[in-house]
């Protein structure tokens, strides 16, 4: 298992390389040109910039997240070759300075989607909450439009460019349903991945988040039997998983440690976080602690050493604590994800001392 941190670049990001350097255990930073839009083949020296940044500090920037998936490469239309072929392009600069896993979704239009960026929680902390009958009721450009009153800053999958687009891919996706969405990953994964088998790079999709559909969008990286469908499009260990217990753990049928059990080997990098989910469907996110939400942390942690997991972990969101959510970005502040990574090498750490008999 190798502890990661995601960090959103020099001057994008208020936690910076010399704070994340002080957390214990944490070998690498989780990153991406966030100013690149999807679709660009991303500049070679804009890479090495990163590398240089991250090697002063001697991190690694093994994993990206993400490399995002141009909207036409979802729908299918005949630009796709295009922005596959920048896909590519990319996948191979990448590798030239050691990436070894990108992480990317695909989902429409919308990536991850809350209601609110900031719910008070009784503790005086707050957190991403997800309240299920306000979004059916919601037009999606007013969620927009709400959202962005409420963040200062860009944030990913919510990209200014995309969004002044809403109504024209809202019109795109009339009548698209989910075997249309799975014909255009397949199409995307049968060119993207001989690519990543040549360059040694793992491809790692993102589960949708939440785990359904929203807005009349289909959503299929979404359970176990359609991971199972993913897996199978193109039976390559190149082509898996960023396994996220929060986006799958948004629907309580779905039983996470027993997920990871059966496809380990197809999972590349790990994102953990806790959400409590409601009867009425609402969830919030948590601490990292098992007893705080509604998935079983410590029984991840023991399903991906049980397994002998040696690919990329990290803290997925935190609550925002002692007032941090006036400068971090909304669920990426430092306190939680920091807690969160002592929590969860607490559990891994028991471990491993179990297996050597010294506990
Ligand atoms: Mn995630």
């Amino acid at each position: 298992m190798k502890m990661t941190f995601r960090w959103y670049g020099l001057g994008n990001d208020d936690i910076t390389l010399d704070k994340i350097k002080q957390i214990p255990g944490v070998d690498g930073v989780v990153w991406a040109l966030h100013d690149i839009p999807a679709g660009v083949e991303w500049p070679m020296e804009r890479i090495e910039e990163v590398k240089a940044q991250a090697d002063e500090f001697g991190f690694n920037i093994d994993v990206v997240e993400s490399v995002n998936v141009h909207e036409d490469i979802k729908l299918g239309l005949k630009s796709r070759d295009k922005y596959i072929e920048n896909y590519k392009k990319t996948i191979e600069k990448l590798s030239k300075v050691g990436v070894k896993v990108i992480c990317y979704n695909f989902m429409p239009v919308f990536d991850w989607t809350r209601t609110d960026l900031y719910k008070n929680i009784s503790d005086g902390s707050n957190a991403l909450f997800f309240e299920k009958s306000k979004i059916s009721d919601i037009d999606p450009k007013e969620l927009i439009r709400k959202l962005a009153k409420d963040v200062t800053v860009t944030m990913p999958g919510w990209e200014p460019e995309r969004l002044e687009r809403i109504e024209e891919l809202f019109k795109a996706y009339e009548g698209f349903t989910a075997e249309n969405l799975w014909a255009n990953l397949k199409y995307f994964l049968e060119e993207i991945i001989p690519v990543a088998e040549k360059f040694d790079i793992k491809m790692a999709i993102h589960p949708d988040d939440p785990a359904f559909p929203i807005f009349g969008l289909p959503r299929i990286i979404i359970n176990r039997e359609n991971i199972k469908r993913f897996l199978n499009l193109v039976d390559s260990p190149y082509n898996g998983l960023t396994l996220c217990s929060g986006s799958l753990g948004s629907v309580l049928s779905n039983d996470i440690p027993s997920i990871i059990r059966e496809f380990h080997d197809r999972i590349h990098f790990a994102h953990i976080r806790n959400v409590k989910v409601y009867e009425n469907g609402d969830f919030i996110e948590t601490s990292h602690r098992a007893c705080d939400g509604s998935v079983d942390i410590v029984d991840v942690m023991k399903a991906y050493h049980e397994n002998g997991f040696a690919g990329y972990i990290r803290p997925d969101h935190g609550r925002h604590l002692w007032g941090e959510e006036k400068t971090c970005r909304p669920g990426y502040g430092l306190y939680d994800r920091a807690l969160g990574i002592m929590y969860l090498l607490g559990i891994w750490d028991t471990l491993e001392s179990q297996k050597t008999n010294k506990i």
